[in-house]
């Protein structure tokens, strides 16, 4: 039994010099100490030995195990340093290499004007409010002052999508719900921006989808001077602190009285350039004093209430801003436009 354990012993020492790795390792573990081991086997043969050679096998067969049992242990360790070094060798990372490069996109210059124009207002005190772009007849025309059969509710202006549904022409559906959902009809100072849409043939300066914000302020006692003072203030936060504004009659069907509005060009000061075709303005907006029949029919009392509106076309501000010559620019997503305006951007900073 004692030289059986003993050849056991130089087998394994000569088994354990041929382990490479974790498996092989793991192999030998299971030959060596597991339950149908060649130790294992021993331990069985020893039932028949006498209480003496009983008690000297086993302190023999106890030391080898523990033995075996150590230098797995130490091999097992020592292999998987062996296999973590050799894993971050192969990771290893090339700081000397170039970094990927990170594309950072910039903000689109539609965004921007509004993001502008939202700030000013909000120090104003007014309210940002957004709404649906597939709009009721009702809210699109109707509560505007524009009944069926209103030459301005051309059917080929506007994208139909039911009898009574479309696409929205302006943001004002948007002034028109809040003004029906305020029950208590307290005063209202709100800008709408969003998308809206019209049959248009594109070109350099149409487009069927564009944007607006537009402007609604309801209260006691509002006049044109409060409509003055404040496209004032947008005109020079846009344009620049040195500019002017002037008033020209117009007409549109939710306004009474309509103007459009100009400002002195950014351009040469108001003498007279290409820009501002020689005039020395720039027409920026439509506006004027909400119509009576728009507040009635939205439920304020136009005996008490009056207010003023006004549209900004985001596109047209931007190209005049920026200087570009074709709005179509602004929704192709061509990446050469894009980083143009991001470096105009950089440098108006
Ligand atoms: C309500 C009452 C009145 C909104 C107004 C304009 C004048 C205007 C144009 C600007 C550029 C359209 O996109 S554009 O071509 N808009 O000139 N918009 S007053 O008036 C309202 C709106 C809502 C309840």
């Amino acid at each position: 039994m004692k030289d059986e354990l003993q050849r056991l012993s130089s087998v394994f020492e000569a088994d354990i010099e041929k382990v490479t790795n974790l498996n092989e390792l793991n192999d030998l573990r299971v030959n060596y100490l597991g339950k149908k081991s060649k130790l294992q086997e021993i331990s069985n043969m020893m039932r028949d030995l006498s209480a003496e050679e009983k008690k000297e096998c086993g302190k023999l067969m106890n030391e080898l195990k523990t033995s075996i049992e150590s230098k797995i242990n130490s091999l097992k360790e020592e292999l998987e340093k062996k296999e973590l070094n050799s894993k971050l060798e192969k990771e290893r990372i090339d700081v000397t290499l170039p970094a990927t490069k990170i594309n950072v996109g910039g903000v689109h210059p539609i965004t921007k004007v509004i993001n502008d124009v939202e700030e000013l207002f909000i120090s104003m005190g007014y309210d940002v409010l957004e709404g649906p772009e597939v709009e009721k007849d009702l809210y699109n025309f109707e509560m505007l002052n524009l009944p069926k059969g209103h030459p301005a509710r051309d059917t080929q202006d506007s994208f139909y999508i039911t009898e009574d549904t479309l696409l929205r022409k302006q943001t004002s559906p948007v002034q028109v719900r809040t003004m029906l959902g305020n029950k208590e009809k307290t005063p209202i100072r709100i800008i709408c921006p969003g998308k809206t849409y019209r049959k248009d043939n594109d070109d350099a300066t149409h487009s069927h989808e564009f944007h607006q914000i537009e402007g609604l302020v309801v209260d006691t006692n509002i006049s044109m001077a409060d409509l003055k003072g404040t496209l004032e203030i947008f005109a020079k936060k846009m344009f620049g602190e040195n500019r002017e504004i002037r008033f020209r009659p117009s007409h549109f069907p939710f306004t009474e009285p309509s103007i459009e509005v100009d400002v002195s060009c950014f351009n040469c000061g108001g003498k007279g350039c290409n820009i501002c075709k020689g005039t020395g303005w720039i027409e920026i907006l439509g506006a004027g004093m909400v119509h009576p029949n728009v507040l009635n029919m939205c439920g304020y009392d136009s005996d008490k209430f009056t207010g003023f509106a006004f549209g900004i076309g985001p596109e047209r501000i931007a190209m005049l801003k920026y200087g570009i010559n074709d709005i179509r620019n602004f929704y192709i997503d061509d990446l050469r436009f894009l980083k143009e305006f991001d470096k105009v951007e950089k440098v108006l900073k």
